[in-house]
């Protein structure tokens, strides 16, 4: 005979999530100068003269580029300081973003 006692427990799962990184995306337009797309590239997103020059060529040939990935709302918070930087002098420099899938 056994005298174990066995007492029912519980098991609790908690699972969490790592937020979804958020795209900030540069589209091109036709109007804003391409020293001021490259100058808010380097003050906004931290990029030297080589990438936010690249950066700015690849949107003006192909329409938008991918400037870089935050959580959501730095994404969403740079995209927004971009586009006004872009605006305060009347230019229509526009950054948007998306989910990463
Ligand atoms: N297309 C602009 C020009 O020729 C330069 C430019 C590049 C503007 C990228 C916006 O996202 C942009 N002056």
């Amino acid at each position: 005979m056994s005298d174990n006692v066995t007492t029912p427990t519980t098991k609790i799962l908690i699972e969490i999530e790592r937020p979804k990184l958020h795209k900030v995306i540069l589209v091109n337009d036709d109007y804003t100068p391409r020293e001021f797309v490259v100058r808010v590239l380097k003050s906004e997103f931290r990029m030297n003269e080589s990438q936010a020059h690249k950066v700015m060529m690849t949107a003006h040939q192909r329409g938008a580029c991918v400037v870089a990935v935050y959580t959501k709302d730095v994404a969403e918070a740079k995209a927004t300081s971009g586009t006004e930087a872009g605006r305060s002098k009347g230019y229509p420099l526009l950054f948007t973003t998306e989910p990463e899938e």
